[in-house]
């Protein structure tokens, strides 16, 4: 049910969005992709200072649902057609994309594990990201594995976020970038390994605490303004990014590559690198 795959709360003045789709390790549909969009709307207009994106089960995300019967269910000729992904893909993706990089509120992820694709690209938008335990978190954007080219944003804030090297062992050859080295290069704040949680949802509650206690007592429009000013920072990489990654995604999708790498992925006739 719609409703419950995408779980939405405010509390301490922190809007909190929970993905609920632990059996399928979070794997969002085109159509939950547009919920998530549609509910970080809703958040920036929340009387509040932080939007926390959280997850359930093993995975954070494994981004975007192979098996997505939207994908199947289509005509042949319409799924390799301009209409198609310029309806399903293009407006979808940098909506989206667009939402995160202008979020009024500050931003945080807290990552339960690893993250795959285009929620890859989505955290790496995130102002604040927090792992469960950075042994056993990761990023994997595969996008040459799927015949694709990077998505919302990852090539300008991988590069930003890891530097040149990283970024290309992540982007060029689909390598994932473990915990660790996530945590060395300042793209995860903070690792929680030495607590011991007795679940995930315990987890995401101390997440949740330690950044109430991080803005209680400051002054609440200057953290929204300095949040706006870091931001500045980024926006001509980010939108020129964002623009570059979707014409070329959108002309990979035409010619038909990666809806057959996603068919042998589903088939498990290709494997990610691990
Ligand atoms: N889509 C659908 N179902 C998934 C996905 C996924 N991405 N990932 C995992 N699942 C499901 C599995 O099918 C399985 O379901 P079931 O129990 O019903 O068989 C369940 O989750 C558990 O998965 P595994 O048994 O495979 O668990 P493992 O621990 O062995 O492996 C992996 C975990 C490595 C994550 C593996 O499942 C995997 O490789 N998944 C695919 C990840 C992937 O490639 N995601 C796509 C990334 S690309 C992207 O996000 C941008 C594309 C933009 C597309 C826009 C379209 C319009």
């Amino acid at each position: 049910m719609e409703g419950q795959d995408i779980l939405y709360e405010v509390r301490d003045k922190v809007t909190i969005i929970t993905f609920n789709l632990p059996d399928k390790l979070n794997a969002l549909t085109g159509k939950q992709y547009l919920l998530l969009a549609k509910l970080i709307e809703r958040a920036d207009k929340e009387d509040t200072i932080l939007t926390l994106i959280q997850s359930t089960g093993r995975y954070f995300s494994a981004g975007a649902n192979i098996a997505d019967k939207s994908l199947s269910n289509v005509a042949t000729e319409e799924l390799f057609s301009h209409e198609y992904w310029l309806n399903n893909f293009v407006s979808r993706n940098v909506y989206l994309a667009d939402l995160f990089h202008n979020h009024s509120k500050v931003l945080a992820a807290a990552l339960n594990g690893p993250v795959i694709g285009l929620s890859a690209a989505l955290v790496s938008l995130c102002d604040l990201i927090y792992s469960i335990d950075e042994k056993k978190t990761f990023l994997l954007a595969p996008f040459s594995n799927l015949g694709l080219v990077a998505e919302g944003a990852a090539s300008a804030t991988l590069f930003l976020r890891l530097g040149w090297s990283k970024a290309s062992e992540a982007i060029l050859f689909a390598r994932p970038i473990p915990g660790t080295d996530l945590t060395k290069l300042g793209f995860i704040n903070k690792s929680y390994h030495e607590t011991k949680f007795n679940s995930v949802e315990e987890f995401n509650k101390t997440v949740h605490d330690d950044l109430v206690r991080q803005f209680n007592g400051l002054y609440e429009p200057s953290i929204l303004e300095n949040k706006q000013l870091l931001k500045a920072n980024r926006d001509t990489l980010i939108n020129s990014a964002s623009q570059r990654e979707i014409i070329k995604g959108f002309n990979k999708w035409v010619e038909g590559v990666p809806q057959s790498r996603f068919a042998q992925l589903y088939q498990k006739d290709i494997k990610h690198k691990f």
